[in-house]
């Protein structure tokens, strides 16, 4: 890239501007938000499945009308983020060929399964609580169509956030039983949560140009830290204890100290092997092949009326 557009373009990205489709922009800028965009919006198709998982053994009627909704709005994010992506000039048909064969990434949280009724509680709580604490900064992000894709999604995922806690907060006050299984989902999805926020500073490899550019407006572990000190005061609330011996209220920094993630668990996930990334993608091939038939409808539909107009 010629050094004068790219100062000129920093400049912008420097003065707060937002950068829009047609602008000029570097070919890494055009990259990494077709990577990171494309990331997200394959975790939220992904992150359908889990969720959905328990649609049909909600409770109540009134829960299973609150998880379908939640589940179809992920799907809704899930179209928002591929239009955005598409703006930078790759298909929504491209990034799925990349997510089913292997090639794109989607959130590691969504490897792991979900066992009781309370699975759903800590999903809401603490994966939709983890998810906006990354995206509230992201609706500041430099690129125009994805900020602006941000602050719906993030208004959405407050509402997943709080359905979640409810859950939480009926199941750690019913029976012992129910109390329990609280308990039990806390203890599976606390790390997995914490990994959401990607590898520790010292290891993310674009970190810092994606700050450059404004497209992370801050570091993971300075995210995961904000989510830590949020969150313990919760479970605190809830009468449940964080699965972390060492985890303990520091005076001098502001902030709780607590243990990091296993991380060699983090890179086997990501690598494709988690205890559920085997059955994620297949279940998306399933989707994708069994879907063919309504693809190839809808265009064989388009074409008959477009040799009618033409005739
Ligand atoms: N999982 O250099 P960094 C949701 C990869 S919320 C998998 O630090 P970066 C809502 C990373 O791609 C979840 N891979 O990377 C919902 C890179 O590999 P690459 C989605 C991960 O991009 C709730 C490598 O590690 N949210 O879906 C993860 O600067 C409930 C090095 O890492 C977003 O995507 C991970 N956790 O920072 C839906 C938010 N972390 O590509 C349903 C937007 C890192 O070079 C139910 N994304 N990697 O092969 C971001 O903010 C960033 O992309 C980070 C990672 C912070 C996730």
């Amino acid at each position: 890239d010629d050094p004068e557009k790219l100062a000129a373009f920093q400049a912008r990205i420097d003065r707060g501007e937002k950068i829009e489709p047609k602008d000029w922009m570097p070919e890494g800028y055009r990259k990494t938000l077709i990577r990171q965009i494309g990331q997200h919006a394959h975790s939220e198709i992904v992150g359908q499945l889990p969720e959905g998982n328990w649609v049909t053994r909600a409770p109540t009627l009134e829960r299973k009308a609150i998880l379908l909704a939640k589940v179809q709005d992920e799907a809704g994010h899930g179209l928002y983020l591929y239009c955005a992506a598409e703006t930078l000039g790759v298909s929504r048909d491209a990034l799925t060929e990349m997510l089913l064969d292997g090639r794109m990434k989607y959130s590691s949280i969504f490897n792991y399964p979900t066992l009781t009724w309370a699975d759903m509680g800590a999903v809401g709580w603490l994966v939709d609580g983890a998810a906006i604490m990354n995206q509230v900064p992201l609706q500041r992000t430099s690129y125009g169509p994805y900020a602006r894709a941000m602050v719906r999604i993030c208004k959405e995922e407050s509402f997943h956030q709080r359905q979640g806690f409810d859950i939480m907060m009926k199941m750690a006050n019913g029976t012992e039983a129910q109390r329990r299984m609280a308990q039990d989902a806390l203890n599976r999805f606390w790390y997995p949560s914490l990994m959401m926020f990607g590898p520790s500073d010292k290891d993310s490899t674009h970190s810092a140009q994606s700050m450059k550019w404004r497209i992370k407006m801050n570091t993971n572990d300075e995210l995961r830290q904000k989510f830590v000190d949020q969150t313990v005061p919760q479970a605190e609330y809830l009468g449940l204890t964080v699965p972390d011996p060492d985890l303990r209220w520091n005076e001098e920094t502001g902030h709780y100290d607590f243990t990091e993630p296993d991380w060699s668990e983090f890179m086997e996930v990501i690598a494709g092997n988690g205890p559920c990334n085997r059955d994620r993608l297949e279940a998306r091939n399933r989707a994708w092949d069994e879907g063919a038939w309504v693809r190839e409808g809808l265009m064989a539909h388009a074409e008959k009326r477009r040799a009618a107009q033409v005739a």
